[in-house]
């Protein structure tokens, strides 16, 4: 009788054990794991092109099992309080701008220093190796699915800037490192992510912008931005962050995909930038007949002089508040060097 109480009740633990070890893991429902991904500005901007790609890729290679609902335009968590929304789980996976929070990314953007990252492409791959490498603290609380850069900014305005003169006291709008750099040209830089651009130039809040080019096209700021004043100097470091409890809770086939995808998609966003800054370019010229001023040769050495104190200044403020700043900048150049050689 005991053996036989005892051989029933081993029969309902495998019964239990075999339907624990088959269940899905807490994500899914009927099979399929759905994620949220909340992005800020409109579904056309690179930022939301490059969600829809990761989307994509995430749902071919887990051959369905993971299936993404993308949320451009800042319908689920807006530009400013994007890492908090997937720290608490208002969203599973957020894309940033780190630009836009200067004081709480402070090693991934000192990518945003003018060091000379000449492109998207290598500023997306130079500031996955700073990521690797310092693990920053900033993101403990989350899993770093990605991260991307813009190609470096120019200045777009309504009226032309080819001097220092010119650019005294006119309203700009940056964020981030490069309203610094705008400051240093004596600029009278005014704050505010890219989502709130388009109204504040309408309204005349500010003259023009200094961003990547792309916007000229993807938010139409050439019909109303006639001048290009060619600087190509910071970009703006940008991260995909997923809340930690979802990722928790995936099962490991589906973590080595998106952890597969790491790499590659910091380098298909920078690719995809790079040649769309270029069609953004021709079309701003050919359709909407902006001009595009360079800098002289002498002008340009006025330019970066102002320049040269930024860096040093912000090695200094990280080493007070306890960051390694040197082997920090150290580390970016010689990145950009690896990446640019390639
Ligand atoms: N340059 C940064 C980031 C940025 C560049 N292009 C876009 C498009 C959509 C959103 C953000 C950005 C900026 O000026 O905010």
């Amino acid at each position: 009788m005991k053996k036989q109480i005892l051989l029933a009740l081993a029969a309902v633990f495998a019964v239990v054990t075999v339907i624990g070890v088959s269940q899905p893991p807490p994500a899914a429902a009927g099979g399929t794991i759905t994620l949220s991904y909340a992005n800020f500005p409109p579904a056309p901007t690179f930022p939301c092109v490059q969600m829809e790609r990761w989307k994509k890729e995430v749902e071919k290679r887990t051959k369905g099992k993971v299936k993404v609902n993308t949320y451009p335009g800042g319908t689920l968590l807006g530009a400013k309080n994007m890492m908090d929304g997937v720290i608490s789980g208002q969203a599973d996976i957020g894309n940033l701008c780190m630009a836009y929070q200067p004081g709480r990314f402070v090693i991934t953007n000192a990518t945003s220093l003018p060091l000379g990252i000449p492109n998207a492409t290598v500023g997306s791959l130079v500031l996955w190796d700073l990521y690797k490498k310092y693990q920053p603290k900033s993101f403990a609380k989350v899993k770093v699915l990605t991260v991307f850069t813009t190609a470096p900014a120019n200045i777009m305005s309504k009226i032309p800037i080819r001097t220092l003169a010119d650019i005294k006291g006119v309203d700009l709008r940056a964020s981030g490192g490069a309203a610094q750099i705008l400051k240093a040209w004596g600029a009278n830089q005014v704050g505010m992510p890219m989502s709130a651009t388009p109204e504040a130039l309408q309204k005349g809040v500010v003259k023009g912008l200094f961003s990547s080019l792309e916007v000229l096209k993807d938010f139409k700021f050439a019909e109303i931005c006639k001048y290009v004043t060619l600087t190509d100097t910071v970009i703006y470091p940008f991260a995909v962050v997923m809340n930690m409890n979802s990722w928790n809770k995936l099962p490991d086939d589906v973590k080595k995909v998106f952890d597969d995808l790491s790499f590659d998609q910091a380098a298909w966003t920078g690719n995809y930038m790079d040649n769309h800054v270029k069609e953004a370019v021709t079309w701003s010229k050919d359709a909407q007949k902006v001009e595009f001023i360079q800098l002289s040769k002498d002008e340009k050495a006025k330019w970066d002089a102002r320049l040269a104190p930024i860096t040093e200044k912000w090695i200094q403020k990280a080493k007070a508040d306890g960051y390694p700043a040197e082997a920090i900048v150290k580390d970016i150049k010689a990145f950009i060097k690896k990446h640019e050689s390639k």
